[in-house]
């Protein structure tokens, strides 16, 4: 698998000590890549050919690849489980996903209680092949399977009052092992604007590559917000409230100088520690250019007309 000095979104005290480790991973990767005369669009080793839904001929809207699916499913983030993205996968394969109830309330007409198979009936599951960066400077292209976020809040009706949506994570410590780091403040917590999460770009997921979603993914259901970093598609969501204030994200609460509320994809506003201009494509050799909003800026520009980005990162 590719081994990519990704750790950055952790804590200083983990990220140095493991820094070394990394880099020279990275260059054993490279070296191998090297060694088989790979071409440059290569995926990382151990991918056996993508199952038919997301085979290697779909791309995205600006022909890009869909990322394989042994790369996606093997190199997660997900802190309840691991900071190791490639245990990840392992830890969280007994990880209990049904049955699951998903709670939306708060500032709402319409209050609900749905069970997964409600969400699963009463919504339109679509396909929606979406560019996916994390904000460690790696990105991947994904066929999800979802729903629109617009219109499960439109079902529950949000007040005049209702401002932001809130979303939380599930928590159990004792399925997850990394809830029991006291670094984090646990559940997982992430926020939208009430504008941005009825956004058409807005999905919860349900699926991946035409199959169920793994729970190394966020099963049973995530965000994909693709024009903003990846640590806002929250994972195994149990409650979505409609609130008058801004949310604090867990990583807001972690260490907010480096994370924003926004979090938007802007190759022109720089993380304090590192440059957020390029990234690396899973099974690229080299970087490429970071594009503004993930390159959705036609859907999502208009949201953000007056605001500051670099004030509101
Ligand atoms: N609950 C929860 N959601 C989460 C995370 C997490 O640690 N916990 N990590 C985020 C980050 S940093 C990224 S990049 C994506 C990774 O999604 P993937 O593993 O499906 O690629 O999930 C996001 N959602
Ligand atoms: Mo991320």
């Amino acid at each position: 698998m590719s081994k990519i000095p990704s750790s950055q979104i952790t804590p200083e005290h983990v990220y140095f000590s493991r820094r070394r480790f990394l880099q020279t991973g990275a260059l054993t990767t490279a070296a191998l890549a090297l060694a088989a005369c790979s071409p440059a669009a290569a995926p990382p080793a151990g991918n056996g050919g993508a199952p038919a839904a997301g085979s290697s001929t779909q791309t995205d809207e600006l022909g890009d690849a869909v990322t394989p699916y042994e790369t996606v499913t093997g190199y997660n983030n997900y802190y309840e489980f691991s900071t190791d993205k490639e245990r990840v996968a392992g830890l969280a394969v007994n990880f209990p996903t049904s049955p699951w109830t998903i709670t939306v309330g708060g500032l709402v007409n319409n209050p609900k209680t749905y069970g997964l198979e409600d969400l699963l009936k009463k919504f339109t599951q679509e396909e929606r092949i979406y560019r996916h960066r994390c904000v460690e400077g790696w990105s991947i292209v994904v066929p999800w399977q979802g729903f629109s976020l617009a219109a499960l809040l439109k079902e529950v009706e949000p007040t005049s009052e209702a401002k932001y949506v809130r979303f939380e994570s599930i928590f159990a410590p004792d399925k997850m092992p990394g809830q029991s780091d006291p670094w984090y403040v646990w559940p997982y917590i992430e926020g939208l604007r009430l504008d941005e999460a009825m956004n058409d770009l807005a999905l919860l997921v349900t699926g991946v590559y035409g199959k169920a979603l793994p729970p190394q993914n966020g099963a049973p259901l995530r965000l994909a917000v693709p024009w903003k970093y990846g640590f806002k598609s929250i994972k195994a969501i149990v409650r979505i409230e409609l609130v008058s204030d801004q949310p604090t994200s867990l990583w807001m609460n972690a260490a907010g100088n480096e994370y924003g509320f926004y979090a938007n994809v802007n190759p022109q506003v720089d993380h304090p520690r590192w440059s957020q201009s390029s990234e690396r494509r899973l099974g690229e050799f080299s970087r490429r250019k970071t594009l503004m909003f993930n390159g959705y800026d036609t859907q999502v520009a208009p949201l953000y007309e007056g605001l500051d980005l670099r004030v509101n990162y």
